[in-house]
């Protein structure tokens, strides 16, 4: 039986992510195709009150290793609804997930395969774009906002730990330096377009 594509966007902060999934669900939705957004972290749900805090209250304190299962929490705490959609035939796409999750808290000095730990077992995307700059310095478009990890040096350690996944057959670069939002659209959409009518094979795990 044929089952929905699981389809992950991932990124530094500032590369487009949310435009990119906001047009890409758009687009199928005018196709009539069954697709389902899934962000996280999301911050509407009592474990994505206590990120959202996090982010954006600085005072507010927490040890980066319990700050990091909390992001996992946030992912096991959506597995049963994702695994549901894909079985219905939904093809579901993730604004960040795990490759986020292990990229901005490896940066802090966490070991790589810890910050891992916790979220094997979760669903893996079928495909993951990650969106990027070729050129650092191209780094800093639109600038940064107020949150914790949106700080120019703190990303470039988060992109080297991204990197760590480059290489896995799921893995697709994107370059969006000097790019508009149609060429990107354009680019997300040559890799996505085989994945929306589904899928004969069973979903792998992160292991
Ligand atoms: N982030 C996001 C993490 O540190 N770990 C995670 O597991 C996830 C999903 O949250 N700077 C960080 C990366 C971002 C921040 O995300 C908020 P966004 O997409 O800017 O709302
Ligand atoms: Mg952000």
């Amino acid at each position: 039986m044929t089952r929905g594509a699981l389809v992950a966007i991932e990124g530094l902060d500032r590369t487009g992510k949310s435009t990119q999934t906001e047009i890409l669900i758009k687009t199928l939705k005018q196709q009539g195709k069954a697709i389902e957004l899934i962000k996280f972290p999301d911050r509407t749900t009592q474990i994505g009150q206590l990120i959202n805090k996090y982010l954006t209250d600085k005072e507010f304190r927490l040890s980066d290793q319990s700050a990091h299962l909390l992001f996992s929490a946030k992912r096991w705490e959506l597995v049963e609804k994702i695994n549901n959609l894909l079985t219905q035939g939904v093809t579901v796409l993730l604004d960040r997930y795990v490759y986020s999750g292990v990229a901005y808290s490896a940066a802090k000095g966490l070991d790589f395969q810890w910050c891992l730990n916790p979220d094997l077992g979760l669903p893996k995307p079928d495909v993951v774009l990650f969106l990027k700059f070729k050129d650092d310095g191209n780094m800093k478009r639109g600038g940064f906002g107020e949150e914790r990890y949106e700080v120019d040096e703190f990303q470039k350690k988060v992109k080297v730990m991204f990197e760590r996944f480059d290489g896995d057959n799921n893995w697709r670069n994107l370059y969006v330096d000097g790019k508009s939002i149609e060429e990107v659209r354009e680019e997300v959409w040559t890799h996505v377009v085989k994945y929306i009518d589904g899928l004969d094979t069973n979903v792998q795990l992160f292991k």
